[in-house]
């Protein structure tokens, strides 16, 4: 029997979250490790050494990190027809822009969330202020390029993927009363059509 490929990383992290999103859509089976980068730091570096998740095991044995690696070999192995991204010109282009901005804006998020767990006394409202300034700047380009479908080709794809999981990470965790539906009604309206696909909302982690 073939081994299945083993994904290391928790649904919280958004990175590791667009990682299981693809492999479901392209119907590569994979065990789930749901193992956190901070709290169970031993365990993920006997696959990631440097304690970074997502970490794929591929069937070969195999480690690779980083979402955007991973996700591109994933692409390669099942082709460009089935890829979910397009294979090129202007509509390429397009969904690399976009999953770009969702991919600089997650960052953002997670930075603001550590800046939480510092004693109140070495919080300074200003990192705060910067970081959640740019991710708004950045869900605000993501909310002016949404439309009523999807975002590239009316196809779902990556930079669908990453604006969802943006979107909800910020209106349901970190910056709630900033990202709301009233603010970011096509973001929201976007989510919501994500959340009918089970390959997304089977990934929704408990914020
Ligand atoms: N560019 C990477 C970012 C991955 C990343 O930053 N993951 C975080 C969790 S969301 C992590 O591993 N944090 C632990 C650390 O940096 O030590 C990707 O796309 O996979």
């Amino acid at each position: 029997m073939e081994k299945a490929m083993k994904l290391i990383g928790p649904w919280l992290s958004g990175f590791t979250r667009r990682t299981a999103i693809t492999m479901k859509l392209l119907d590569i089976p994979f065990e789930h490790l749901n193992l956190n980068a901070y709290t169970d730091k031993d365990e993920v570096r006997r696959y990631s050494p440097m304690g970074k998740v997502p970490a794929l095991v591929f069937d070969n044995g195999e480690t690779m990190i980083d979402s955007s690696g991973i996700i591109d070999v994933l692409h390669e192995m099942v082709g460009p027809e089935k890829a979910l991204i397009p294979p090129s010109g202007p509509a390429r282009f397009r969904a690399l822009k976009l999953n770009a901005i969702g991919m600089n804006i997650y960052p953002k998020l997670s930075s603001l969330y550590d800046e939480t767990l510092r004693p109140k006394e070495h919080q300074l409202q200003s990192v705060f202020e910067g970081l959640a300034e740019q991710a708004i700047i950045g869900l605000t380009l993501l909310e002016q390029e949404t439309g009523d479908g999807w975002l590239v080709n009316d196809k779902f794809g990556q930079a669908d993927i990453m604006t969802a999981i943006c979107y909800q990470a910020a209106s349901m965790f970190i910056l709630p009363d900033l990202v709301t539906a009233k603010n970011f009604p096509r973001l929201a309206a976007l989510t919501e059509r994500a959340m009918k696909i089970d390959a997304f909302a089977s990934t929704v982690p408990h914020f």
